[in-house]
């Protein structure tokens, strides 16, 4: 671990009332000693506030600001620290964080503070991650489960599993012991309590596994892309469903070229919609070879796939094309401009299941909502675990129970049900590895 000392923007750039910088590590009395030579700020108690003026180093009044002292180990890092509180101006950022690197500290990375939180014990691995669940809630069920998993939610969760498993995991060893020792004893080799017990526990991370996907989503929306070929109407949809002309629509087919993405709101579930460029892979336009390529990255990072095909036109080469990209993805298929005359034959494309909708007149779009509503369905509550790192460790629990069950043989039994405890305590283990903090740090911004 890094143990030099950082300097940061807390608040995002641009002007407001105030801008925060923080300062943490060993040398930041050292460092506030050089900027405020007048003040004796290391013999202040911890969480005392001081107004100042901070002057450059030619001595040139920077602005009057109110340092806020911190000292090791009772701070947010756990380190020494400090936090400016400037007016709001980012010239004024600019010529702090200059005057702090100049005497001696270093511009943090994305997340570093927060990540110097969790190797000093300060806060888990769930509970950093869940500061940053904490600033991205936007609405009151989101921040109400960020707020939980602050207070430990994760925890408390991995800590009630943790002592079942371990139950599990003691009485297995205690069996292998014995069934070594007493060979013809058959009630020791009787697993179904053993199974009983693996099945409540597999029951359980069931139902948190589902609860989990609740939560995610509320962070991280489904993505839903509408793909088709040009002109078909996708931008009409795109429209119709943000009940907004954000796309631009005409008869010139290739009319849409870069992807448009927008949020959608379904009565309380929140999708990101995403508009793409007419598929065509054969074209000899580089210009839509170009936009099909961004439209198969769009179709491969969503969740869901608008399928839009034209029902006054026959079915077209490239709709078979189309098709096949979008095979692997939960999809609808939608068949646009029922206000014409019908000369589009869905059955020619092996498909049974279809809205025909028309987005001149708005006939069926209300279908389309009450699909994505109840593909996207949030109801019930949400699960402390929020992020796909903590949910693929449960998962894996889940997994290697599963994997339990299917042997007869205690020792191997015992091999995964030990696999599953380490899969459910890397949830908030210690941290060790830097792949692991590097992963969940990376999506962090500078100052937090
Ligand atoms: N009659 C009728 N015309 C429609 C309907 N939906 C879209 N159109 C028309 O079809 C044309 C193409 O619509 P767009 O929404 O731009 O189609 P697109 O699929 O986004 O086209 P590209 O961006 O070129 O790939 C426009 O002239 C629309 O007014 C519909 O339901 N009925
Ligand atoms: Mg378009």
């Amino acid at each position: 671990m890094r143990t030099d000392t950082i300097v940061a923007p807390a608040t995002p750039p641009g002007v407001g009332a105030l801008a925060v910088i923080r300062i943490s590590g060993p040398d930041t009395f050292k460092l506030l000693k050089r900027l405020f030579p007048e003040k004796d700020l290391q013999s202040r108690p911890g969480y005392s506030t001081h107004l100042c003026w901070l002057n450059d180093d030619k001595g040139k009044p920077i602005d009057q600001v109110l340092i806020t002292i911190f000292h090791q180990p009772r701070s947010y890092t756990g380190e020494d620290m400090a936090e400016i509180a400037a007016h709001g101006s980012p010239l004024i950022v600019d010529k702090i964080i200059h005057l702090c690197s100049k005497n001696g500290a270093r511009i943090a990375e994305p997340g570093e503070f927060t990540r110097r939180a969790v190797l000093n014990g300060k806060l888990s691995l769930s509970q950093a991650e869940a500061v940053l669940h904490l600033v991205k809630a936007q609405t009151p069920l989101a921040h109400r489960t960020a707020i939980n998993a602050y207070r430990g939610a994760v925890s408390r969760m991995v800590a009630n599993f943790t002592t079942q498993l371990f139950n599990i995991y003691t009485e297995l060893e205690y069996r292998l012991g014995f069934a070594e020792d007493q060979p013809g004893e058959k009630n020791f080799a009787d697993t179904r309590w053993l199974d009983q017990e693996i099945r409540r526990v597999i029951n359980a991370l069931n139902r948190e596994l589902q609860r989990a996907e609740i939560s995610h989503r509320l962070f991280e929306p489904a993505r839903v892309a509408i793909v088709g070929r040009a002109n078909v109407g996708k931008s009409s949809l795109f429209n119709r469903l943000l009940q907004d002309q954000r796309a631009i629509t005409s008869p010139i087919p290739g009319t849409t070229r870069d992807r448009i993405e927008s949020r959608l709101d379904l009565a309380g579930i929140t999708l990101r919609l995403i508009d793409t460029c007419g598929f065509d892979p054969k074209s000899r336009n580089p210009l839509t070879r170009i936009g099909t390529t961004e439209t198969r990255r769009a179709i491969q990072e969503s969740d869901f796939i608008l399928v839009v095909f034209d029902g006054s036109q026959p079915v077209h080469p490239i709709d078979k094309l189309i098709l096949a990209e979008v095979e692997e993805k939960p999809k609808m298929y939608i068949i646009n401009k029922g206000d014409l005359k019908p000369r589009f034959r869905i059955q020619e494309l092996g498909i049974k299941n279809s809205i025909t909708i028309s987005c001149k007149t708005g006939e069926n779009l209300n279908r389309i909502r009450v699909q994505l509503r109840r593909q996207f369905n949030s109801n019930g509550t949400p699960c402390p675990a929020i992020t796909r790192r903590q949910i693929d460790c449960l998962e894996n629990c889940r997994r290697a129970l599963i994997a339990s069950l299917k042997t007869e043989n205690l020792e191997m039994r015992l091999l995964e049900v030990k696999n599953a405890l380490d899969n459910l305590t890397a949830i908030d283990a210690p941290v060790t590895s830097e792949q692991i903090l590097n992963r969940i740090f990376e999506h962090f911004c500078i100052g937090k």
